[in-house]
């Protein structure tokens, strides 16, 4: 039981009524959230919302990684994975290499395949490898691609992007995952990732994705140099967006890694407590987004089981190989099974359900 006298003598009494009743936070609300004195204010009020949704389930999916290539002509500079052609490191997998990571495990719910915006490789050999784990893996959900990889694959084939969309749902290609959001405002775009698409366009190509049956999820990079008004307003493009088109899935906040990339030298990354509150904040501005994600291999284990307990339903998956996040300095696993995942989820008090990409029930034995 909320005390909402608390939040009253914290000038919060409004932002708590409106989570009781299920009314829609305004930015203000947000803001006083976010300024209140520790995360345990705003992550009681999350706690609320999350368990109203999903009772004391917490989700988790048996899944892979494929990064086809980390050959990207962004620079963005909080990446520590991108590589130019020719550089040291710089890497693309043909088909069969991608399979052939794959296809060395069993049963998977989920194959997640993400990479650089390479400047010649085109849509054609990602149809190729979508076709090729479809046929591998029938019944997995693909989630394949970027808002900011499928514009870019779709400005090489001079192409629409709903054109490149509908091509890759043809292919076996279920949804689309939250990456290269970052934070929409410009001005931050204009310093952390000058030469990314803007956030208007990432909108754009997800709000296509939807309206093509493609199911996708949305993120938020943050701890760098955003303001906090910058990350509300990233919450309301999102939220306006669901309400126009609904096909978000999953919201995943990514706390900057500072490892091994440009920004580092600026910007040291979110403290624990801003992890903890950013996920509360997502979970109760997001009103329209069914499940939020705490994401082991940036958060690290031990704060992702934390943020079950401040708005998270989901903790992700077992990954196996993640190259984004582990280049940048993240010093979680590579991999957890399926028995490691259950149990830190059961530590936590939740009950653990495991998913497809799409959130339904995965009923298949895991051989993990
Ligand atoms: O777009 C890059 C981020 C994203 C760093 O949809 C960094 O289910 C932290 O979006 N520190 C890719 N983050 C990962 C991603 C993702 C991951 C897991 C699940 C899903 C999903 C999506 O990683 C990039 C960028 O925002 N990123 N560098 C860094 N130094
Ligand atoms: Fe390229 Fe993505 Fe890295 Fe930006 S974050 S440089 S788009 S791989």
């Amino acid at each position: 039981m909320l005390d909402t006298a608390l939040y009253d003598r914290h000038g919060l009494g409004d932002a708590c009524r409106k989570v009781l009743a299920g009314e829609r936070l305004s930015l203000a609300d947000g803001l006083a959230l976010y300024r209140s004195p520790g995360p345990h204010l705003a992550g009681a009020l999350a706690h609320h919302a999350r368990t109203r949704r999903h009772g004391d389930v917490t989700h988790y999916v048996l899944n892979r990684h494929v990064n086809p290539t980390n050959i990207c002509v962004n620079d963005c500079l909080f990446c520590a994975y991108r590589r130019r052609e020719g550089q040291e490191g710089a890497y693309v997998l043909t088909v069969e290499d991608a399979l052939a990571k794959l296809t060395a495990f069993g049963h998977l719910d989920e194959v997640h395949i993400v990479g650089g915006c390479h400047p010649s490789l085109g849509l054609d050999y990602y149809l190729e490898l979508c076709r090729r784990v479809r046929q591998a893996y029938p019944d997995a959900s693909i989630k394949a691609l970027t808002a900011v990889e499928v514009a870019h694959l779709a400005d090489l084939a001079g192409m629409d992007e709903s054109e490149a969309l509908t091509a890759l749902r043809q292919a076996g290609v279920d949804m689309m995952p939250g990456g290269g959001a970052e934070v929409f405002s410009p001005r931050v775009r204009a310093k952390v990732c000058p030469a990314k698409i803007s956030g208007e366009r990432w909108l754009s190509v997800m709000g296509k994705a939807h309206r093509a049956g493609l199911a996708t999820n949305a993120t938020m990079l943050f701890g760098h140099m955003e303001t906090l008004e910058e990350r509300l307003e990233h919450f309301d493009a999102l939220r306006r967006q669901q309400d126009e088109t609904g096909g978000f899935k999953c919201f995943i906040p990514l706390p900057y890694l500072p490892g091994a990339n440009p920004l580092g030298e600026s910007a040291s990354g979110p403290t624990a407590q801003d992890a903890l509150k950013t996920t509360a904040l997502a979970r109760l501005m997001l009103d329209n987004f069914d499940h939020i994600k705490a994401y082991w291999v940036m958060l690290g284990v031990k704060l992702a089981m934390l943020c079950l307990s401040y708005g998270a339903d989901d903790l992700d998956g077992t990954v196996v190989e993640e190259r984004i996040g582990h280049d940048a300095g993240s010093q979680s696993a590579q991999e957890l099974s399926v028995a490691e995942l259950e149990a830190a989820i059961r530590s936590c008090g939740f009950t653990p359900k495991r998913r497809d990409g799409l959130f339904r029930e995965a009923t298949e034995a895991s051989h993990a």
